[in-house]
Formats: structure tokens, C-alpha cells, sequence
């Protein structure tokens, strides 16, 4: 990355942290409703990742910590913003919230509430791409609690087996829900699970950005070469608790100090300012400029988008029953 890219990433970054922190407040103020799973601390992972790849033409699967994924990969943060505030004009068309972002034409595949469930779906994925000719690869982000899944071992086989285009990237934040990984995991460092399928496999610093992007274009460049699947471990920590549900009171507080003096938007930004590329006012002026845009764009756009009309609540859930789609009825 140059120092233009540099900074760029870190202008995303400080926007994905404040987005998030403002849906958080929007959640409070109950505008929006449902689940909410937010990504404040793990930003350097999919900015880093998706740095090596192509936002927009490889296909992206997730769970449901999805906001940034989604954004990244070319999604308007109105829409999203409008998704989560149940909205018509939503990525999802309303329908789906927090967990079920679908951006198609930024072939962002979706945010998923099933643990383990987009492994398959990346596989399937990777499958398409190989039989169509395309250079295009699947990125499947998943926790590290996802791996403990039946879905992880069949996924990775078939991958590995059909040697097909799909990078996994294990965002290890050492929790799923509030069970602490070496209490749910026999093997904790994920990377090491891969190897009885023979797939390369390394683990990175998941708080510094420019590691996680070097790590990534080596894993993007096997895949994208035809060498078959890869795997790619970042540790990292979420700064909230697992969900807006989740009082997050089993974390040992020495260890979210730790974290926190690990952040990566501060990790990036000091590094930038040490080597003169950034001083503390640009990025103040960056912070504000993030700041006025969520609250006098993005958040009047999804507060004052319409709710989707009763009569269509169903529209868009099944495809095959849907008297739009079919052109009949209801
Ligand atoms: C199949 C299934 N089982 C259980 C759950 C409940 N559940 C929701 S999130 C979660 C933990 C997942 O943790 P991890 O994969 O590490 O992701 P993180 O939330 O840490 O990003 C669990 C068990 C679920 N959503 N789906
Ligand atoms: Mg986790």
C-alpha cells in the first residue's frame, strides 16, 4: 500500500468505527430493532483482506457481524443504514436487518444468523466460479467458534478436493458468545486445524492492517492462481460485547486493556503521523468529516426512507411464491 492507500484505509476504518458506534446509539434509541452485532476493534481484518482482493468482483460471504463487510465490498452505508432501520430502500429491501445484508451487484453475498452456514454457501460459491471460467475468487469471513461446526470440516474438504477458488479468513476473537476459545476448542490456533486437509494455511496479526494486507496477498495470489483453497487466521478482539443482548461482563478487564492499546485505527494512524505522512489535525478533521456525514446523511436518509408498505411484507422472501416475480395474483 502507498501512503494514499494508506490513508484511505484509514479514513475506512475510522468510518467503520463510527458507524458502528452510531448504530449502537441508534439501537439504544430504539430506531433499530432485532439483533445487532457490531465490529468495533476487528476493522483491520476485512479493510486489510479486501485491500489484496477486488471489492466488487470477487464474491464475499459472512456471518452476521456484516455492516463493514458489506460496505466494503461497494455497499452504500445508506443503504445499510436504511436495512437496519427496517426500510424499503434497505440493501435487503427492509426485510432482512442487521443479519441478512444481500448486496448483488457488489457481489456481496450476505451476512448469515446460521454459524458455520456460509461455508457450504462459499464452497458453492467457489464451485460456480470454477465451472464458468471466471477469475474471480470466494472470500468466506467467519469467527472462530464457526470452525467448531460440522460444516467447517465438510467445506474444507470438498474445497480442497475440487481445489476450488475460496480463501477463508478466520476473524479469531478468542469469544464465541461468552465462552472463551481454550474452553470450547481443543486446538486453539486455528491455522493448525486446516492441515489434515491439506490446505496452506498461515496465522497473522489481525490489528495492524498493513500485516493482515501482506498475509492477504499472498493468500489471494494462490488462490486467485488456481492453487486451490487457503486459510487465513487473524487474531483479533471485538471491543462490545458478542451482541447488544450481551452485558459482556466475562471478559477479564486486564485483557480489554490489553486489546485496546492494540487498536488498530490508533495502530495505523501513529504510524502514518511518526512517518509524516499525517498530522493529528488532518486526522481530526478526517474524524469530523466521518462524523457530519453519518449524522446529516447517512442517518437522515434511513430515518426518513419509507417503511415497506404492509401489503409487501412478504415480497422478496421466496422467490417461487412471490406473485411479483411470478407476475400473478397474491
Ligand atoms: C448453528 C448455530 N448455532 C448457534 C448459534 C448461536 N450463536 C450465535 S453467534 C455464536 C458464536 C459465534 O462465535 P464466532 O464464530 O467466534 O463469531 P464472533 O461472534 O466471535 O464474531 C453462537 C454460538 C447460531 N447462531 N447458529
Ligand atoms: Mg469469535
Amino acid at each position: 500500500m502507498n501512503s494514499a492507500d494508506k490513508k484511505r484505509v484509514l479514513r475506512e476504518m475510522l468510518f467503520a468505527r463510527r458507524f458502528e458506534e452510531r448504530c449502537y446509539e441508534a439501537y439504544v434509541e430504539r430506531k433499530i430493532g432485532g439483533f445487532l452485532h457490531l465490529y468495533p476493534g476487528q476493522e483491520a481484518c476485512v479493510h486489510g483482506v479486501m485491500e489484496a482482493a477486488r471489492p466488487g468482483h470477487d464474491y464475499v460471504i459472512t456471518g452476521y457481524r456484516d455492516h463493514i463487510h458489506a460496505i466494503k465490498c461497494g455497499c452504500d452505508p445508506k443503504a445499510v443504514m436504511a436495512e437496519l432501520f427496517g426500510k424499503e430502500t434497505g440493501c435487503s429491501k427492509g426485510r432482512g436487518g442487521s443479519m441478512h445484508l444481500f448486496d448483488v451487484a457488489h457481489r456481496f453475498m450476505g451476512g448469515y444468523a446460521l454459524v458455520g452456514g456460509p461455508f457450504p454457501l462459499a464452497v458453492g460459491m467457489a464451485k460456480a466460479i470454477k465451472m464458468k471460467g471466471g477469475d474471480e475468487i470466494a472470500i468466506c469471513f467467519l469467527g472462530d467458534a464457526a470452525n467448531n461446526q460440522g460444516t467447517f470440516h465438510e467445506s474444507l474438504n470438498m474445497a480442497a478436493l475440487w481445489k476450488l477458488p475460496v480463501l477463508f479468513v478466520c476473524e479469531n476473537n478468542l469469544y464465541g458468545i461468552g465462552t472463551r476459545i481454550d474452553r470450547s476448542t481443543a486446538v486453539v490456533d486455528q491455522y493448525k486445524r486446516v492441515c489434515g486437509y491439506g490446505i496452506p494455511a498461515a496465522q497473522e496479526d489481525g490489528q495492524d492492517v498493513e500485516k493482515v494486507y501482506a498475509a492477504a496477498r499472498v493468500a489471494v495470489e494462490h488462490v486467485r492462481g488456481g492453487n486451490g483453497p487457503y486459510f487465513l487466521e487473524l487474531l483479533t478482539y471485538r471491543y462490545r460485547g458478542h451482541s447488544m443482548s450481551d452485558s459482556n461482563a466475562y471478559r477479564p478487564k486486564e485483557e480489554e486493556r490489553m486489546w485496546s492499546r492494540r487498536d488498530p485505527i490508533i495502530i495505523l494512524r501513529d504510524r502514518l503521523i511518526e512517518a509524516g505522512e499525517l498530522t493529528m489535525d488532518e486526522y481530526k478533521r478526517m474524524d469530523d468529516e466521518i462524523l457530519h456525514e453519518i449524522e446529516h446523511e447517512i442517518i437522515p436518509f434511513a430515518e426518513q426512507s419509507p417503511e415497506p408498505p404492509v401489503e409487501e411484507l412478504e415480497r422478496y422472501v421466496l422467490a417461487e411464491n412471490d406473485p411479483w416475480v411470478r407476475g400473478g395474483a397474491r
